[in-house]
């Protein structure tokens, strides 16, 4: 799948897409992985906190091949080129609101987070809600909107009332968002399914690659030694090798860190 010139530019401009249906046809076997994966890790999900596995895909010789699946690769290219880098990403069980926020603040590189809700969710039943603009540096330095995790005291207006667009999903649908864009969710259940993917362009400069050392360092709470798994790494054919090879060849400062965490937190980060 290619993505049309007017998505790109709507990505570029509002810093999301909503491809409704994209892998309809694969979402069964796509939740029955997702199923498999948090019983094999022997998670059981209370309802009182998210629960979180990182990196997601990667627990599964099956989910890893969505990082072969033309429409995602087509999708994630469309967004950062060809050889872009594959980052992990989370599995999860939601639970509540989320409050706004943006997945950091790159000014170098450009992240891209794609995901999948599992359960059919709406505006207010925990779909993916977003301000469309906020991910653009030139809006950061002035544009309030930003802040609004803060909107009771700056506008008097309760989060789920700042205004946004509602990305309702069913199953099998995609959306995918730039990581600066602010976003948020608000009253789904407290077993809400979602997995993503993270990915960013290739880095062609000593700065770019400073924010992907910076980006995987930052995995450290989650206390893994490799962004990605052996099952992602030992199944990837070339054409995957390639969305692999650069975070392969500098994450060599994440066990150290990782071991840290591992001493200082009671827990690996829930997100
Ligand atoms: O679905 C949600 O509750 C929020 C998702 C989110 O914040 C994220 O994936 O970064």
């Amino acid at each position: 799948m290619e993505l049309t010139r007017e998505q790109k530019q709507f990505f570029e401009t509002f810093g999301f897409l909503s491809l409704p249906g994209l892998l309809k046809e694969e979402v069964g076997w796509i939740i029955d992985e997702f199923e498999a994966v948090f019983r094999g890790r022997n998670v059981v999900h209370d309802g009182s906190e998210r629960s979180c596995i990182v990196p997601f895909i990667d627990q599964s010789a099956r989910l890893s091949t969505l990082l072969d699946d033309p429409r995602l690769v087509g999708l994630i290219s469309g967004i950062l080129g060809e050889e872009f880098n594959y980052l992990g990403g989370d599995g999860n069980y939601y639970t509540g609101d989320t409050s706004w926020h943006s997945d950091g603040f790159h000014t170098v590189g450009k992240y891209l987070k794609v995901a999948l809700y599992l359960d059919g969710v709406g505006r207010d039943s925990g779909c993916l809600r977003v301000i469309p603009g906020t991910h653009r540096l030139d809006m950061f330095k002035g544009w309030e909107a930003r802040q609004a995790g803060e909107s009771p005291e700056r506008w008097g207006i309760e989060q789920k009332d700042v205004p946004a667009v509602a990305l309702e999903t069913r199953p099998g649908d995609v959306v995918a968002f730039n990581h600066n864009l602010m976003h948020a969710s608000f009253g789904g259940s407290k077993r809400r399914r979602m997995f993503t993917l993270n990915s960013c362009a290739r880095c062609e400069t000593e700065p770019e690659l400073d924010e992907l050392k910076k980006y995987i360092a930052n995995h450290h709470r989650y206390w893994i030694d490799q962004m990605h798994s052996d099952i992602m790494r030992g199944t990837a054919s070339p054409a995957r090798m390639c969305h692999l090879q650069q975070v392969i060849e500098n994450e060599g400062h994440l066990p150290a860190l990782s071991a840290r965490a591992r001493k200082e937190m009671s827990e690996p980060a829930r997100g």
